[in-house]
């Protein structure tokens, strides 16, 4: 009896024994980064005294009194974005020329100093009052380059500008990103300013410590390295982080790949406008990107591991532009249709080297982000397929590794099995967070991708599509 106790006890531990998951490798996200990479795509707001004088950079100088929106609608903005499949907004809380669109105390060229509403507005608490009611994300662009106030280029200007950060962080609810740029030009007096980024992050960290911080070195997210929208295909989310700096020069290259193997996890948000300029100018109203284009650069960036950060200026009506809203609503309409059903929840995954039950094919096609498909640790190969009942047509497919566990893959080859044989379809370097892919389209019964990697792969999440062709 004794011993049968004993057998029994011993199968049910056996049965209970899980198997560990794998080994985590390199550097790796935090919680708030892995939050962020949930998010793809999200607009950016430029709007300020420039609007009203027509130049990108004002000088600090302008008289307050410009800034005089004649129908601000902040609800427009809000549901514009909303409508166009949006997450989030992130506005220019202050710009290079000062000028506060909140009530600052810690200046005297704000919105106070204004003509609009007799200097009784506050633009950030009517945007993140609209965002609140949408289901927008809120976030802050705040210069810390000044051209106005008086103490820049001063020891004093470095607490005048976490004064005034904080007000931004304290007084308008959750933040879920702070951008900084990495301009560092002069001030009223003809001086520069040495900054002081650790004591700024500290701030953010005190106030927000949900945000994430953006500048060409993070701490949380990084610059692409270029402003035309695109990441490269090649795109890490790690990076040597310590030889960086914020506006650091020539280091446009190794911003736009990141680093493979490099010592922080650092991935890349695309920030480009819809027009040429980031502020509204009237004489751009023709000049909104094509619906092509701005499609373009969404496989680049959402489709290349990165999130994008599309500009939106605001007009000196103080409304989202027709035009504008007009193309967001376009390439809405195409991501609708492009992805609109996902294929793979009616085949099969098929996978080489599974590591167990746990972490099994399913799981990359289960559309759980927290379950993945991973391999043995022996591993030194990787494919992963997914099979159908009937051939069917099939262009794109979205790849996604398991991220807190780290980036590994290097490369993959994508095949298609049409007619009686395998057929590449298909190739690329990295995955990452998020890979898009897409090739002329097939009628196929089986789809593979064979990975090379830096460990074994995680995969928790892949996704196939029959977009449309004309793209
Ligand atoms: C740049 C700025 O100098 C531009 O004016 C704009 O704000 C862009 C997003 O970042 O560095």
């Amino acid at each position: 009896m004794r011993n049968f106790l004993l057998l029994s006890v011993l199968l049910l531990l056996s049965a209970c024994e899980t198997t560990p998951p794998p080994e985590p490798f390199g550097a790796l996200p935090t919680t708030r980064q892995v939050d962020w990479h949930k998010l793809s795509y999200y607009a950016f707001i430029h709007f300020g005294p420039n609007t009203f004088t027509g130049v990108e950079w004002g000088h600090g100088d302008e008289n307050p009194e410009v800034f005089n929106p004649s129908e601000l609608d902040a609800r427009q903005w809000a549901q514009t974005f909303k409508e166009a499949g949006m997450e989030g907004v992130v506005i220019t809380a202050k710009h290079h020329d000062g000028f506060a669109l909140w009530p600052s105390e810690y200046s005297t060229h704000t919105v106070r100093e204004s003509e609009w509403k007799d200097g009784q507005g506050d633009v950030l608490r009517e945007l993140a009052e609209a965002c609140e009611e949408f289901g927008l994300k809120f976030g802050v662009y705040v210069s810390p380059w000044d051209r106005n106030h008086p103490q820049y280029g001063s020891d004093e200007y470095n607490g005048v500008f976490k004064s005034m950060l904080e007000e931004v962080l304290t007084g308008y609810g959750d933040v879920f990103e702070v951008w900084f740029d990495g301009a560092n030009g002069e001030g009223p007096n003809g001086k520069k300013q040495v900054y002081d980024f650790p004591g700024f992050i500290d701030v953010v960290r005190t106030h927000q410590p949900g945000a994430v911080i953006f500048s060409d070195a993070g701490p949380d997210i990084r610059w692409v390295g270029n402003e035309r929208g695109y990441a490269d295909t090649t795109n890490w989310s790690t990076l040597n982080r310590d030889a960086f700096y914020p506006g650091i020069p020539g280091k446009n290259d190794e911003l736009q790949h990141g680093q493979m193997g490099g010592t922080h996890w650092l991935p890349a948000e695309i920030d480009v406008s819809i027009r040429p300029g980031w502020f509204y100018h009237k004489d751009q109203d023709d000049q909104v990107k094509t619906v092509d284009h701005l499609i373009d650069i969404w496989y680049h960036s959402v489709g290349m591991n990165g999130n994008l950060l599309l500009n939106i200026p605001i007009d000196a009506r103080g409304l989202v532009h027709e035009n504008d809203a007009a193309r967001l609503m376009e390439l809405k309409a195409y991501l609708d249709d492009a992805f609109g059903y996902n294929l793979a929840q009616d085949g099969i995954g098929v996978g080489t080297h599974t590591r167990d039950w746990e972490y099994r094919e399913d799981l990359a096609i289960d559309d759980d982000p927290e379950t993945y498909w991973a391999q043995t640790d022996e591993a030194e190969n990787a494919m992963y397929g997914i099979e159908f009942k009937d051939p069917r047509e099939v262009n794109t497919i979205l790849l996604q590794e398991y991220i807190p566990l780290g980036q590994r893959v290097t490369s993959f080859v994508i095949k298609a099995f049409v007619g009686e044989e395998w057929v590449q379809v298909a190739e690329g370097t990295t995955i990452g967070n998020r890979r898009i892919v897409r090739w002329p389209t097939v009628n196929t019964a089986a789809i593979s991708i064979e990975m090379e990697s830096l460990a074994p792969v995680t995969l928790s999440n892949v996704e196939m599509y029959r977009a449309p062709d004309t793209y």
